[in-house]
């Protein structure tokens, strides 16, 4: 049997021992389903607390309750290690860490290659190694290749190599791992094939394609079209308002079109780990080929006057009370990137409230998710516990994310004025001036 005919047989008879590398919102998960679909699986993390979490059947993933951990970790099944050396004897890893960008908003690979540099050390024949961390296109090739190559490794014949975009929706009460298609790329068809054989016990449906660089072209496809929609609506919400029309009447009326429409909606900016980044690594991949991708950088433009905007809407409003904003008290209600999460990770409310801090406004933020946070400039804020005198207080309240646990109703009836950012107060009608994007 040939190196590929044996890690086939090893995946489709499951006594491969298969590994992943991060264990977060996206590897653990994995983990999880490897595990229950029969494999022997090490979790490796460099955060010894998750790792000890982890071994204590203990999950801190919103997705993966412990309760579904605790009998894999019990069994044996699944177990977490900080230690490299733990990884010689596994046939597959697939790699789920970071890559955020860096200060100046170019890729920051530093997380991959830490992995990959591990990887090779212990690599054997017959390993499958999967990057699943959004990339610019190319980089599961510009850095795993070179990497195996130094250690005379060929892929394809004995050492196979894919990239597989995540998907993964934390909080998603709809789609999961196992129920959204898994798109896979191998650097040759034969990586494809022994990737499919992995893949294939623990999500449902998989869309193999050509190459690495065409799933990752898939996955900035994916979010660059997210972030050039948000794009447009943000940029129609400000000439709506130009023209006097309210933009969430035309795009609901224009959702009424069966076909060749998708609706999205303005608000105060684009946050999260997705959206924002993974458009800019194709662009910046596109810079070095001497090509501007001016959609992109349009739609970062358009996300990111988005806070001044709303600061603008607030400032105009709080003009027509005849109060300047600074010594004014506004109440920013919600801070997470968006609703029913706690993530605040490039969340546009950080930066209305840093440019309301530079305007000496007396500052105040509620979110029942995020119990304090630190502005750009080192300014730190605590959730200020939500009541009827919170609100009372305000000479202008914002809505910045719209958690469905806030009584609307109640904000209406406390406050003076709202800037609603998100279009959640509608048609209530109470005691404040609204004011919308
Ligand atoms: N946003 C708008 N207007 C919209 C949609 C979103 O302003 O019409 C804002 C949100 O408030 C948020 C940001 O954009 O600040 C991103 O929102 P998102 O709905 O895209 O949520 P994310 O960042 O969690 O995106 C993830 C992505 N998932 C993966 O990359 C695996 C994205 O591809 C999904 O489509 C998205 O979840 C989802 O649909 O939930």
């Amino acid at each position: 049997m040939t190196i590929q005919q044996q890690l086939l047989a090893r995946l489709n008879n499951r006594t491969a021992c298969v590994s992943i590398i991060g264990l977060g919102y996206v590897g653990l998960p994995l983990a999880v389903e490897f595990a229950e679909a029969g494999f022997s699986v090490i979790g490796l993390d460099v955060d010894t607390a998750k790792v000890e979490s982890i071994n204590r059947g203990e999950s801190y993933i919103i997705d993966i309750p412990s309760r579904r951990l605790q009998p894999l970790v019990q069994s044996g099944k699944l177990r977490a290690t900080a230690d490299y050396q733990d990884l010689r004897e596994v046939d597959t890893v697939s790699i789920c860490v970071p890559t955020p960008l860096n200060d100046i908003k170019e890729p920051d690979m530093s997380f991959v290659i830490n992995a990959v540099d591990s990887i090779a050390a212990v690599c054997h024949p017959g390993m499958l190694i999967v990057l699943e961390s959004t990339a610019y296109p190319g980089a599961a090739e510009d850095i795993i290749l070179p990497r195996l190559a130094f250690n005379s490794f060929h892929v394809g014949e004995n050492v196979f190599v894919a990239f597989s975009p995540e998907r993964i929706d934390p909080g998603n009460p709809r789609y999961h791992l196992r129920n959204t298609p898994k798109v896979i790329g191998g650097v040759t068809p034969a990586c494809t094939e022994v990737t499919v054989a992995l893949y294939q016990s623990a999500v449902d449906t998989i869309v193999p394609v050509s190459s690495p660089r065409t799933a990752e072209m898939v996955k900035l496809l994916e979010n660059t079209f997210r972030a050039v929609n948000i794009g447009l609506a943000n940029e129609m919400a400000i000439m709506c308002d130009k023209l006097g029309v309210d933009v969430w009447e035309v795009i609901q009326a224009a959702t009424t079109k069966p076909f060749g429409f998708m609706p999205f909606y303005p608000g105060p900016g684009v946050g999260g780990h997705c959206i924002p980044v993974d458009p800019l690594y194709l662009s910046w991949k596109m810079k070095t080929l001497h090509y501007n991708a001016r959609f992109i950088q349009l739609a970062s433009e358009m996300n990111t006057a988005m806070p001044h905007y709303v600061v603008d809407k607030i400032t105009a409003a709080l003009n027509d009370d005849s109060k300047p904003v600074r010594g004014s008290r506004i109440v920013v209600l919600g801070v997470a990137y968006k609703r029913d999460i706690d993530d605040v990770r490039e969340s546009p409310a950080l930066d209305v409230l840093r440019l309301l801090h530079e305007r000496k406004a007396d500052l105040i933020y509620h979110d029942p998710y995020v119990h304090s946070l630190r502005l750009e400039n080192g300014v730190t804020l605590t959730s200020t516990p939500y009541s009827a005198e919170l609100l009372q207080s305000a000479d202008c309240l914002v809505i910045t994310t719209d958690h469905s646990s806030f009584d609307y109703q109640h904000v209406l009836d406390n406050t003076r004025l709202i800037v609603d950012t998100r279009h959640v107060i509608g048609q209530r009608a109470g005691r404040a001036r609204v004011v919308l994007l």
